[in-house]
């Protein structure tokens, strides 16, 4: 009797508007569902209002970006040297001239800036960059930052934070910011690998840290990260770290991660980040722009998490062949978040590659993109790439699915770019 109820107060499919798609109408809905969700972009190094200069955003900083001066150096004979002692505006004209006019601006990160000028309607084949300078400066940061993530579809941005950055450290001092839209990072680069060079700086503030983190240093670490996390109310810890990353390890890294920062993600129940495979300065001639990519030992991974089952690891390897061995740990352990197609793995062609092996690999349970925006605008062609990668992927992952017999209804589409642009992150960082 009583199963007969249930069954009676259960609706099908059919009432709940759940109408199965044909193939044709799969495509036209996933991208009708992707271009409708919010994202929530997961690690940008973009800032809240309240951060001042340390915010980028505007024409000069859009052409500036790193990944812009790195093909300057391709198509102008301009040195390095000559480079970094103009000012700003100059070499944004620079680069404009080089990549923009003299040369058609197909790769990736030069159509990014074609895209963002076009949503603004500026001009896209103008000689100089008045029309557009204007345009910036006639924009008031609040309404504008709030704009550009309401254009990219994007609700909330992650941040990163370090806490050991003079200007940083003075806006959290002062009581941080007001924008529940930007969420906290507590960043670690310096405090982890860049021990040598900042211990100091604790050691100032009035923690007890020596030069080899021995002693007292873990413990002081720890009551650091304690102060931030008050400050900041982070959603996660993060580092970078090089391809040569081996865990464990007798390292002023490996002691400070093992006895300092793990616990203290245990403590506040914070996911920790690892960004694994930069080169660091193989030219430093082109500073920022002068890192490269390394194949990492993903064993230093598995290490973790299978130690570690109480912390949960978010990861993004740089190297294309660790890929697949992330996917397969990402198997193994629960604790193991992989996310985003990273820096050199950011263009169409690698990130579909990357999200159909995920998606074969794991379901729905990765997240599949972040931004790193660090210029406020490129948020808009930064999502809408990856919505128009993630369209084709998706509608070509439930193509498949329905002609093994299952069919796709629309709120599934949903739930499941819920899950893999929100959701899965969301609860991987107990922020629901
Ligand atoms: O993609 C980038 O802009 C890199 O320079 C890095 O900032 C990287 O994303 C990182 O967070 O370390
Ligand atoms: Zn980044």
């Amino acid at each position: 009797m009583k199963v007969q109820e249930g069954m009676e107060t259960t609706p099908t499919r059919q009432q709940l508007g759940d109408d199965l798609l044909t193939a044709d109408q799969i495509q036209a809905t996933v991208e009708e569902v992707l271009a409708t969700t919010q994202f929530i972009d997961i690690h940008t190094h973009l800032f809240a209002p309240e951060f001042g200069g340390l915010g980028l955003w505007g024409i000069d900083e859009l052409l500036t970006y790193h990944y812009l001066e790195a093909e300057l150096f391709r198509s102008s004979s301009i040195s390095p040297e000559r480079y970094w002692d103009m000012p700003k505006r100059e070499q944004a004209d620079a680069i404009w001239r080089a990549l923009f006019v003299e040369n058609s601006p197909i790769s990736e990160a030069t159509r990014g800036v074609i895209a963002v000028l076009d949503a603004f309607d500026l001009p896209t084949e103008s000689p100089d960059l008045e029309e557009a300078r204007s345009f910036f400066r006639a924009q008031k940061i609040e309404s504008h930052v709030s704009k550009v993530l309401q254009m990219a579809g994007v609700s909330s941005v992650v941040m990163t934070n370090d806490p050991l950055h003079p200007e940083e450290q003075k806006v959290w001092m002062n009581g941080g910011h007001s924008r529940s839209d930007f969420l906290a990072v507590l960043r670690l680069d310096r405090i982890l690998w860049g021990w040598s060079g900042h211990w100091q700086l604790l050691a100032e503030q009035g923690y007890a840290v020596d030069a080899q983190a021995s002693g007292k240093s873990a413990a002081e670490v720890r009551r650091f990260l304690a102060d931030w996390c008050e400050r900041m109310d982070p959603v996660y810890m993060a580092v970078s770290l090089t391809d040569a990353f081996q865990f464990p390890e007798e390292s002023i890294q490996g002691k400070l991660l093992s006895d300092a920062v793990l616990p203290s993600c245990r403590e506040f129940d914070l996911p920790l980040s690892l960004m694994i495979g930069v080169r660091r300065q193989v030219n430093p001639r082109i500073r920022l722009a002068g890192d490269a990519v390394g194949r990492a030992d993903l064993r230093a991974l598995e290490n973790l998490c299978r130690d570690y089952p109480e912390n949960r690891i978010l990861a993004s390897v740089l190297s294309r062949e660790n890929q697949h061995e992330l996917c397969v740990y990402a198997r193994k352990f629960s604790n193991l978040m992989p996310f985003g197609c990273w820096w050199f793995l950011n263009n169409p062609s690698i990130v579909e590659e990357i999200t159909r092996e995920r998606i074969e690999l794991l379901g729905t349970s990765f997240i599949p993109q972040h931004s790193d925006a660090r210029v406020l605008e490129q948020v808009l062609y930064k999502w809408r790439n990856t919505r128009a990668t993630m369209s084709q992927v998706l509608a070509n992952s439930y193509k498949l699915l329905a002609r093994d017999g299952r069919g796709v209804s629309r709120q599934s589409i949903q739930r499941d770019v819920n899950r893999l642009f929100r959701g899965n992150f969301e609860q991987f960082a107990n922020l629901t």
